[in-house]
């Protein structure tokens, strides 16, 4: 599992008042820790900050980048944002993201175009968020076969189907996990990617319920996820889950975060 830190995230209130402030010292405390835990990207969103987003994501970036050397996910619906970030960032991000929204589609394909660059293909469209398999596969084939004619290699796509609230429908838990199955099916090498904690929106203890979740999506083949690593239980339950679905020879992985302790919590 590829884990992206989601921790620097403007949606967050105090990291809201840090980015404004441009507070040094917190964001790459929170680069490192992100890190430290194992983050091998770490996500960088100002999205709150219309008009400054350009600024504020690559000062970002180089905070970020001046404390570890884990590239960034470029985290923007606005591919100005992204262009700037792009710009100061060193090493191979990943850009998040691209979508069928006509606006987004055609300003993104440019900066993809003959890159090594690693980009999520985020199932949206003008008509809005997809809500069945079928609707979020339309999509992502879409996005897939432009990304590969616009010479972008299959390993380098993630696609994210787009997780929806459990609290808004009783089926969108299964259309999700049934869209990560069909894709990692039909298109080899891909990725797949989500920003897990969104099903748990509106319902109490939501740690708990992402953590559940995640095992799912693992067994369905998830391989990549924007999530929070300082939580340990989550993280524990991943490699557990990895190693359950035969992802882990001889048990190996499990073994050494039981020895390093991972598994300390009751
Ligand atoms: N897909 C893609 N990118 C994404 C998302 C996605 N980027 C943003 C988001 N979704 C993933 N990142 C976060 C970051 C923080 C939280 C959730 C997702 C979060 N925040 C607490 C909350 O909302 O309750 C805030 C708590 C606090 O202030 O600390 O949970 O789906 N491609």
């Amino acid at each position: 599992m590829e884990i992206v830190g989601e921790l620097i995230n403007a949606s967050r209130k105090k990291i809201r008042d840090d980015i404004k402030e441009k507070n040094h010292e917190v964001i790459r405390q929170v680069a490192q820790d992100q890190k430290d835990h194992g983050a091998k990207f770490i996500d960088v969103n100002a999205g709150i900050f219309v008009g400054k987003e350009p600024d504020y994501l690559s000062w970002l970036v180089e905070t970020v980048q001046e404390t570890v050397d884990t590239p960034c996910c470029i985290d923007s619906p606005d591919p100005k944002a992204v262009e700037a970030a792009l710009k100061v960032h060193k090493g191979t991000p990943l850009i998040n993201s691209i979508s069928l929204e006509s606006d987004r589609y055609n300003a993104m394909i440019p900066i993809l175009r003959d890159s090594d660059l690693k980009v999520i293909a985020l199932c949206m469209s003008d008509e809005g968020m997809p809500y069945t398999k079928e609707d979020r596969l339309k999509i992502a084939d879409k996005l897939i076969n432009s990304l590969v004619q616009n010479n972008v290699k299959i390993e380098n796509i993630y696609v994210d189907p787009l997780v929806h609230p459990i609290g808004s429908g009783n089926h969108l838990g299964n259309e999700f996990l049934k869209s990560i199955e069909t894709i990692k099916r039909e298109y080899e090498g891909i990725h797949t990617i989500c920003g897990l904690s969104n099903v748990s929106y509106g319902i109490p203890k939501r740690k708990f319920a992402n953590q559940v979740f995640m095992s799912m999506a693992i067994s369905k083949g998830l391989d990549s996820a924007i999530l929070n690593p300082l939580d340990k239980r989550m993280m524990a339950n991943i490699v557990a889950a990895e190693t359950l679905i035969g992802k882990d020879d001889y048990c190996m992985n499990y073994v050494e975060a039981y020895r390093n302790g991972l598994f300390d919590f009751n």
